[in-house]
């Protein structure tokens, strides 16, 4: 394991002038308000081995397997030459010109047909430069099959290279990069609103048209300084976790921000529930362990309701123990829950080592997770100093946590998912602790997005209007958050 600190490297980074602000060009002859030159980094030795650690760590981190190493020419090469130097891994090196004599190779360094080489890079915008060097590789019978890149200025180089076939994996991302520079108070906000308009508006990876198409001006509304976008905008961004944009696609699709809490005992209940409701929701949460008559089966029939109706679900264990223990809990024990719920949720309260643990389970299967950053029960103790170290926690783990658990909006970051439960029509509370708030409340005013209603539904006298009535409200004050609202 590595032990350096994400932020204060993004600092350093800053201070030796290898992230600018300004304008600049780009390779591609746009002008961009942030420039990354790592090209400097060859003078400041110590830096250069931190950025080798940060990736050989990925690379361990991502049970990468290979057999050789190639940095992209030129600025790559020495971060390549000291991961394979340290770990006497087997380099090769790509010449961006053949020589005009000797064996006039493209490829320098022993390897053989249908070997594996990972790809090194300093900076991402389109991935372009990573796939001129693999169709190198390629011609010369190796296999790639992923890249590491120390900075990704998320601008589609994810997408376009998942395209073909081979996996990024980013250290830094340019909105973490912007929220450390931003807190530390090196920039302000108004830099960080007009790098995030560019790279928005500037997807490389999509057609100008599909930029244009997807973030219309008419629904971009500032909210507090910021940019807000679509449901469906969100669902494309480059760095949205899959579980993410499947969510928020289907959102979009059914008009709903509708999550049913379906607290109910019994199996055939539940699922008689799932199928009445399931048109008008985006999810469905459950608490598999107050059914009184669990089976097997229940997991597979959820699904097949889940896939008919298009929503997805969130079982709402609340894992709270080591990594090791959440990881049987997760996997193993009667429920198996990783076999059938696409989202689970976590309190951060045992520190990182849950959400690598679940990670361990979740993420091989595409799986998503929630962090509980507040709560909406009366004395909660997750609110300032905790809150802010759960979000920080999801910052640190985009591959497998897409959100929260939350009363309002904790964070600026679209790709991002705030839910909220203890929502009804009154707003109240039980005799047991739970705080009401309505819909239009949480939506609008508290700039969450899934609103997430269990008796305000299940105790109605007819369930389905109950839930079109929250269906309607919940999506109402979306459009009117969005400006879109027709009223
Ligand atoms: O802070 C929270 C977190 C959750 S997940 N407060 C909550 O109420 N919940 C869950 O949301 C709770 O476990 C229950 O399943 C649902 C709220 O149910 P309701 O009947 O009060 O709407």
């Amino acid at each position: 394991m590595t032990n350096i600190c994400m932020d204060a490297f993004i600092l350093k980074l800053q201070d030796v002038n290898a992230v600018k602000f300004g304008e600049y060009k780009l390779k591609s002859g746009l002008m961009t308000p942030i420039y990354i030159d790592l090209r400097v980094l060859v003078s400041h030795p110590a830096l250069m081995n931190q950025v080798s650690q940060l990736m050989y760590q990925r690379a361990q981190d991502e049970r990468l397997q290979f057999d050789s190493v190639c940095g992209v020419p030129y600025t790559a090469l020495p971060m390549a030459t000291i991961i394979c130097s340290t770990h006497e891994l087997p380099m090769l090196i790509r010449r961006k010109e053949a020589k005009d004599y000797g064996t006039k190779r493209l490829i320098e360094g022993s390897f053989k047909e249908g070997d594996t080489c990972l790809i090194i890079e300093d900076t991402v915008t389109s991935g372009s430069s990573i796939l001129e060097t693999v169709d190198v590789l390629h011609k010369e019978g190796l296999k790639v099959t992923d890249a590491i890149v120390l900075m990704d200025r998320e601008q589609g180089a994810v997408d376009m290279l998942a395209s073909k076939g081979i996996r990024l994996h980013p250290i830094i991302s340019m909105f973490k990069l912007l929220d450390v520079l931003k807190s530390s108070g090196r920039i302000d906000a108004r830099t960080v609103q007009s790098v995030r308009e560019f790279i928005l508006d500037n997807n490389t990876f999509r057609s100008k048209e599909e930029n244009e198409k997807d973030v219309p001006a008419s629904k971009k509304k500032r909210v507090k300084g910021n940019l807000e976008l679509s449901y469906e905008a969100r669902a494309k961004l480059p760095n949205v976790h899959p579980v993410a944009s499947k969510l928020l696609s289907v959102m979009a699709g059914k008009q709903s921000n509708l999550c049913v809490s379906a607290d109910v005992t019994s199996s055939e209940e539940l699922l008689r529930l799932a199928n009445t409701l399931g048109p008008k929701i985006c999810l469905l949460k459950t608490h598999v362990d107050i059914l009184k008559d669990y089976t097997e089966a229940f997991g597979q029939k959820l699904q097949a309701v889940a896939e008919k109706h298009n929503f997805l679900i969130f079982e709402d264990r609340k894992f709270a123990d080591i990594g090791n223990t959440v990881k049987h809990q997760y996997e193993g024990g009667l429920y198996q829950i990783s076999s059938w719920s696409h989202i689970v949720n976590a309190h951060a309260v045992p520190g990182p080592g849950v959400v690598s643990g679940l990670a361990s389970v979740g993420r091989p299967l595409g799986r998503g997770c929630l962090l509980i950053a507040q709560m909406s029960s009366q004395g909660s103790l997750a609110t300032g100093d905790y809150t802010k170290a759960a979000v920080k926690m999801a910052e640190e783990h985009p591959d497998f946590v897409i959100g929260f658990i939350c009363g309002s909006k904790v964070i600026e970051r679209p790709e991002l998912i705030h839910m909220t439960p203890g929502v009804r029509m009154q707003a109240g509370g039980d005799v047991l602790g739970q705080q009401y708030t309505t819909p239009e409340e949480v939506v609008y005013n508290k700039g969450s997005d899934v609103i997430i209603v269990g008796r305000g539904i299940l105790e109605a006298s007819d369930r389905l209007d109950a839930a079109e009535a929250y269906r309607k409200s919940g999506w109402e004050a979306y459009t009117r958050r969005m400006g879109t609202s027709d009223q």
